[in-house]
């Protein structure tokens, strides 16, 4: 009797499942026959196969090998619905995904630009190349020495004050890259830069140096612990002052205007000798006084020099047989009294609505 029903049951399930299987028309739906026919705890197949147990060694032998066929027939049917179930809804993606071409385009995206100081810079290095000047790069964490000592301001020497800065210190906080002149610092200058391109350049030599430079100083709206420069250094022979003072004439007027004026006033800086502080009269007022120039009718831009021996001479560039100039813009200055900008922190401030103006 036992036997019997097995194999009525095993006739109905081949029947019938492959009639359910052709009327699924999703993943869930496949795997709402799959618990029915195989669910681990009222399967059909499931039920099937337990009763095996009640029956005899030779009928087990007999419907053993049946109802695992019959399950393996199940497994495999749902295995390939299910696939092609997957790839006909990844067509129906593909078919949705289609452009529409005639769909109104989608505003455009806000486009940036480059920094007031990026257009700048941009334009000197024009200018200067032209000039037949070379434009120089240097590291912004630079050694004590070529950051000082190389540059005619030993250990200990009161200049040193005029340019504190960040130094950079061993996980342990110890004083990174050792003592001296082998500190590493954030760099306060690009004259930093000059004994470095005479060492790879040599005499003569014509370049300028835009970058950023570091002081650790109280922030006002004309000090920034972060601004840039524009170091230049020219070393020939018979150079004077009067090379340096047209260099700066010709800078001054491109930015501007023709008629600006340049003044040099005499200033220490250990490097050059001797030394000036370099103003440009004021493009607003043309030197009569007003509120961008502070009533002086002049605006300082820029310290300069002819080189000092002992900076050529650790360059390895010999004093007795070249002369040189030297010049440092502070360049962010120059960005500020182009467009007329007040305060120096709204430069690197990254509020759009003071950078989408230039
Ligand atoms: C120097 O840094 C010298 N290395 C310049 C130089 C080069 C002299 C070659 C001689 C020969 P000074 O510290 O004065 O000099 O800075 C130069 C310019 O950088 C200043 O005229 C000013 O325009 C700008 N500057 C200085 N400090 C700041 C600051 N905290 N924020 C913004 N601009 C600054």
């Amino acid at each position: 009797m036992m036997d019997m029903q097995i194999e009525i049951s095993i006739g109905k399930i081949r029947k019938e499942f492959p009639v359910e299987l052709a009327r699924v028309e999703s993943v869930e739906a496949a795997e709402v026959l799959r618990v029915k026919y195989l669910g681990r705890k009222a399967g059909l197949v499931t039920n099937l196969m337990g009763e095996l147990g009640g029956l005899s060694v030779e009928e087990r032998k007999k419907w053993g090998p049946a109802s695992n066929d019959l399950k393996r027939f199940i497994e495999n049917a749902l295995a390939e619905k299910e696939r092609a179930l997957e790839s006909q809804s990844f067509e129906k993606d593909l078919a949705r995904e289609r452009a529409d071409v005639t769909a109104p385009p989608l505003p455009p995206s806000p486009v940036g630009h480059r920094h007031p100081e990026s257009m700048v810079r941009e334009d000197l290095e024009d200018l200067f190349a032209s000039m037949g000047f070379l434009v120089l790069d240097g590291p912004e964490i630079e050694s004590d020495y070529y950051n000082f000592e190389a540059v005619n301001i030993p250990a200990d020497h009161p200049a040193r004050d005029m340019q504190d800065t960040f130094y950079l210190s061993a996980k342990d906080g110890s004083a990174s890259g050792g003592k001296g002149s082998n500190r590493w610092l954030m760099r306060t200058h690009t004259s930093s830069v000059q004994v470095r391109a005479m060492k790879i350049h040599g005499a003569p030599l014509r370049a300028i140096v835009p970058g950023r430079v570091f002081r650790n100083e109280a922030t006002d709206a004309r000090h920034e612990h972060t601004f840039s420069q524009l170091e230049g250094v020219v070393i020939d022979r018979n150079i004077t002052i009067a090379h340096l003072k047209g260099v700066i004439e010709t800078v001054a007027r491109h930015l501007y205007g023709g008629k600006t004026e340049v003044r040099l006033r005499p200033k220490f800086y250990p490097f050059v000798e001797p030394g000036v502080n370099g103003e440009v009269s004021c493009f607003l007022c043309s030197g009569k006084g007003c509120r961008v120039c502070k009533g002086a009718g002049w605006l300082e831009v820029f310290g300069a020099g002819m080189v000092h021996p002992n900076v050529l001479r650790a360059g390895s560039v010999d004093p007795k047989k070249y002369q040189g100039f030297a010049f440092g813009f502070g360049l962010t200055r120059l960005v500020m009294l182009k467009y007329g900008i007040e305060d120096v922190r709204l430069l690197q401030g990254g509020d759009m609505r003071f950078l989408s103006q230039f």
